[in-house]
C-alpha cells in the first residue's frame, strides 16, 4: 500500500467529497486527511480523519500538514462563479490566498505535489466559443474566472520560478448525485436531476439553448487522480489543461430525461447567471490531456443521464 500522506482542503464540496472516498479507497482512509472550514453531513467525516481548517489561514494549513507529515495537497476550497459574483473580494481572497499557502509550502519543500482545479470559467466572452483551444483568448469577466484565470498564472510560475509540481485542469460543469447543487452557473444540470425525481418538473435558470461543456463526477475525479498520479515529465502544461467529457442545452438534458422520466417538463426563467453562461465556450478541445497522460472520458449525457436518475430515486 503506497503510505503517501494527501491533505484535502474543502473536502465537504460537490467534488471534494467525492475525491476524499475514491482517495482513501486507493491510498488507505488513515492517509487521507479529509478539511474543511466546517462539517457537512457527508461520509467523509465517518470514513476517516477530519479536521475543521480556514484556508485562508496559513498557520492553520502548515499545522494540519506538519501535525500529518502530508506529501499532497488537494486544493479544493473555492467560491464558484454564481456565489462568487455576490460576493467579490471574498471570493478573491478565498480563492487566492487559499492558493498561496499551499504555494508556498511547496516552494518551501513542507509538501511534494498539489493539485489545484481551474475551470473552462477562465475563457471569456471573445474566447472562440466551439472547441475551444488549449491556448486562446481568455478575458473572463467573472470574478470566480478571474481569480481562476490568475491562479494559473501563479501555477505556472511557482514551477519555472521555485520547481514545485503543481497539476490543474479546467473543469467544466460537473455533474454528481452525491451532494447538492453548490452556487455554479452549470448547477442547473445537477438541480434538474433532483427536481425530475423530486416533482418531475424543473424551472431552469438558463435559457433552452445555452451549451455548456459538462462532465459527470466520476470522469473528473477519474481525471483528477490521473493527473496527480502521472509522470512529472508527462505534465507539459502547469498553467491548467483543458477537460471535457461532453456538451448540452438545457433542452437536451430534459429531453434525455423525459426518455427516462415519461411526462418530465422543463420550463425557462433565465436569471444573471444567464450572463455568466453566455460568457464561457460551449465546448471544449482537451487534446493536450489525452495527449500528455491518456485521459478519455467515460460518461455521455445518455449514460448520466441514467445514473443520476437511477441513484437519486433510491
Ligand atoms: C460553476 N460549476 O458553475 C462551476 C464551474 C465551469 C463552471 O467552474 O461555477
Amino acid at each position: 500500500m503506497n503510505d503517501t500522506k494527501i491533505l484535502i482542503i474543502g473536502a465537504c464540496g460537490q467534488i471534494g467529497s467525492e475525491l476524499t472516498l475514491k482517495l482513501r479507497e486507493i491510498y488507505g482512509t488513515e492517509n487521507v486527511i479529509a478539511s474543511d472550514i466546517r462539517k457537512g453531513e457527508q461520509d467523509v467525516f465517518k470514513t476517516g480523519p477530519f479536521e475543521i481548517v480556514d484556508a485562508m489561514n496559513y498557520e492553520q494549513v502548515e499545522a494540519l500538514v506538519n501535525k500529518y507529515k502530508v506529501d499532497e495537497v488537494y486544493l479544493m476550497a473555492a467560491l464558484l462563479s454564481a456565489t462568487a459574483e455576490k460576493n467579490p473580494a471574498f471570493a478573491w481572497d478565498l480563492n487566492m490566498n487559499s492558493l498561496f499557502h499551499v504555494l508556498n509550502l511547496a516552494k518551501d519543500k513542507k509538501i511534494k505535489k498539489i493539485f489545484w482545479p481551474s475551470s473552462i470559467a477562465v475563457f471569456g466572452p471573445t474566447t472562440p466559443k466551439q472547441n475551444t483551444p488549449q491556448y486562446t483568448v481568455m478575458e473572463p469577466s467573472t470574478v470566480y474566472g478571474i481569480s481562476k484565470q490568475a491562479g494559473e498564472r501563479w501555477c505556472e510560475y511557482y514551477f519555472n520560478k521555485y520547481g514545485v509540481d503543481v497539476r490543474s485542469i479546467r473543469y467544466p460543469g460537473l455533474i454528481s448525485w452525491k451532494t447538492p447543487p453548490g452556487g455554479g452557473t452549470t448547477d442547473y444540470a445537477v438541480d434538474i436531476y433532483y427536481k425530475a425525481v423530486s416533482d418531475n418538473n424543473y424551472t431552469c435558470f438558463l435559457s433552452e439553448n445555452t451549451e455548456l461543456p459538462m462532465m459527470y463526477m466520476d470522469d473528473a475525479i477519474r481525471a483528477t487522480i490521473g493527473i496527480m498520479q502521472a509522470k512529472a515529465e508527462d505534465i507539459k502544461i502547469r498553467s491548467a489543461y483543458n477537460l471535457a467529457a461532453m456538451s448540452f442545452t438545457p433542452k437536451e438534458i430534459a429531453v434525455a430525461i423525459a426518455k427516462e422520466k415519461s411526462g418530465f417538463k422543463i420550463s425557462y426563467e433565465p436569471d444573471f447567471r444567464q450572463a455568466i453562461a453566455d460568457s464561457w465556450p460551449s465546448s471544449i478541445d482537451d487534446s493536450a490531456a489525452a495527449n500528455d497522460w491518456n485521459w478519455k472520458p467515460e460518461y455521455n449525457l445518455e449514460n448520466m443521464t441514467k445514473v443520476m436518475l437511477e441513484n437519486l430515486s433510491k
